[in-house]
């Protein structure tokens, strides 16, 4: 058993990784390490430009002029939003993957940035974005963009476990995780906008908890360790997303903006697929 105080996140490069963690991704779902962080994996000074250009483009607005209903807004497609029309979803995709195609020009790719250690913290099994056996392929990845009041509350993510997407391949694999690439801090941190990891893997006992939203009561009477992954623009991290974890809501002018995608992998299957 590991002492709580050791559940934190492991800081490095692969092959560090890898020399600790012979089956990193493997490593999170045993709960040996919370996360693995990535510093600066992709240039902080891209970051900006890149934010500056889907400003520029209108991809990017602020949702909280008048008029508006204030919601996330994404850049890219979201299996959970689309999965019920799958058409609609695989259309969706297809443009997502056709902007992606020149969206970074002149800027490293930070969609290629997080699946190349994807990549290269899973070098037994194949990296790639999640395709269907009748041809539609996912979108491979999401900008998001959190303004003030927007946050996730305590939850997990699974396309069996929770959404039971049994349509879809990526429902297929046995453990799901995240990986995200922060772009831009929200004005307001601390307490607020960053997420915050649970060593409390889901269970139909916790769902209770997220239902009724006595999940922080629960925690804290059980004392379940949590912490708070602190990351600068350019800083990728990867967790596993069946641990109950948020993002409190991000406050301030300034939204929180990240690049994020999710991944699912069996041990005994050669693929990883990655979608957003
Ligand atoms: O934005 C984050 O840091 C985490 C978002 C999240 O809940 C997820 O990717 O599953
Ligand atoms: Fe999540």
């Amino acid at each position: 058993m590991i002492a709580a105080d050791d559940w934190k996140p492991f800081e490095g490069s692969p092959d560090e990784i890898l020399e600790t963690y012979p089956q990193p991704l493997m490593a999170l779902v045993e709960g040996e390490t919370a996360a693995f962080v990535f510093r600066q994996a992709f240039p902080a000074e891209h970051c900006k430009k890149l934010l500056e250009r889907f400003y520029e483009r209108g991809l990017l607005y602020d949702p909280r002029e008048p008029g508006r209903k204030l919601d996330r807004v994404d850049i890219g497609t979201s299996l959970g939003r689309y999965n019920r029309d799958r058409g609609k979803f695989f259309e969706h995709a297809r443009e997502t993957r056709e902007l992606f195609t020149h969206l970074f020009d002149g800027f490293e790719d930070p969609v290629k940035t997080i699946y190349s250690h994807l990549a290269a913290i899973a070098p037994s099994q194949e990296v790639m974005i999640a395709r269907e056996p009748d041809g539609g392929v996912y979108g491979p990845a999401i900008f998001r963009t959190y303004y003030e009041g927007i946050g996730h509350k305590p939850h997990f993510d699974s396309a069996s476990k929770r959404e039971k997407l049994w349509d879809y391949q990526v429902s297929r694999f046995a453990h799901q995780f995240s990986a995200v690439l922060c772009f831009q801090n929200s004005e307001v941190r601390g307490e607020r906008g960053e997420p915050f990891l649970h060593r409390c893997p889901w269970s139909p006992k916790i769902q209770k908890h997220l239902d009724e939203q006595t999940f922080h009561d629960y925690a804290r009477e059980n004392s379940i360790p949590k912490l708070q992954v602190e990351l600068e623009p350019g800083d990728l991290y990867v967790f596993f997303t069946e641990n109950i974890h948020e993002v409190p809501e991000v406050a301030g002018d300034r939204p929180r903006i990240v690049l994020a995608s999710f991944l699912a992998m069996s041990p005994d299957d050669p693929e990883i697929f990655v979608w957003s």
